[in-house]
C-alpha cells in the first residue's frame, strides 16, 4: 500500500501511527509536485490518500485509518455498546472529529498566515476554534487503551507544537498536557514526529 502524505500533516500522521501499531507495510510518498497528476489520485488534492495494491484509492484520514485498522485487525475503532452509550465507538469517533476539527482550523490559520495579505478575521475565527477545541480536549476523558480518538488528539497536538510553538496551550490545560507528555512518547508517535 502507498500513502501519499507527510508526517507534518496531522491527518497523514494518524494513518502512519495506525499502520505502525498494526505492523502494516506502508510506503509513504510525498504529494506529487504536479497538482493535476495528484488530482488523478485524489480529486480533492488533499493528503493523505491511500493507494491499495489493486490500484484503488481511499481518501480522508478517518476512512483510511478505519481501513488500516480493519486489515490489520486493530482495536482503534471500538464496536458499538448498547449499554454504555458514551463509550466505545461513538466516543472514539467523536473525539477523532473534535481533534481533526482542531487540526483543520490550525492548518487553515497557518495557510492564511502565508498569504500576501492575510485576512485577520479568518485567522481570529480559526484560532477561536483551536482554543475552544483544546479546552474541550482538556475536559475529555482519554481512553486507555487508546482509540483512534486519542491518536487523532495526539497528532493534532504534535502539529500545533510544530507549527505554532508560540501557542502556550499547556499552561491552562494541565490534564491534556500530562496526558500528551506520556502519549507522545509511544514508539509510533516518536517514529512519526513532524520535522
Ligand atoms: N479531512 C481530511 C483533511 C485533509 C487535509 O486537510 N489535508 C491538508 C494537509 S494537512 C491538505 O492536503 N491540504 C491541501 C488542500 O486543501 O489543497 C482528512 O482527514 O484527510
Amino acid at each position: 500500500m502507498k500513502l501519499y502524505g507527510s508526517p507534518i500533516s496531522p491527518f497523514t500522521r494518524k494513518a502512519m501511527v495506525v499502520a505502525r501499531e498494526l505492523d502494516l507495510k506502508l510506503t509513504v510518498l510525498p504529494r506529487p509536485e504536479d497538482a493535476a497528476e495528484f488530482r488523478r489520485i485524489n480529486p480533492l488534492g488533499k493528503i493523505p490518500a491511500l493507494v491499495l495494491d489493486d490500484g484503488s484509492v481511499l481518501i480522508d484520514s478517518p476512512v483510511i485509518c478505519e481501513y488500516l485498522n480493519h486489515v490489520g485487525g486493530g482495536k482503534f475503532f471500538p464496536g458499538m455498546s448498547l449499554w454504555k452509550e458514551n463509550t466505545g465507538r461513538w466516543k472514539a469517533l467523536g473525539l477523532q472529529a473534535l481533534a481533526d476539527g482542531i487540526a483543520d482550523a490550525a492548518v487553515a490559520r497557518i495557510v492564511e498566515g502565508r498569504q500576501p495579505a492575510p485576512n485577520d478575521a479568518h485567522i481570529t475565527r480559526n484560532m477561536l476554534a483551536v482554543e475552544a477545541g483544546l479546552n474541550a480536549l482538556e475536559r475529555s476523558k482519554m481512553a486507555d487503551p487508546p482509540t483512534i480518538g486519542e491518536i487523532a488528539a495526539s497528532c493534532t497536538l504534535g502539529y500545533i507544537d510544530f507549527r505554532m510553538p508560540e501557542l502556550d496551550w499547556r499552561a491552562a490545560r494541565p490534564n491534556l498536557s500530562a496526558w500528551y507528555a506520556k502519549f507522545s512518547q509511544f514508539k509510533s508517535m516518536l517514529a512519526t514526529q513532524p520535522k
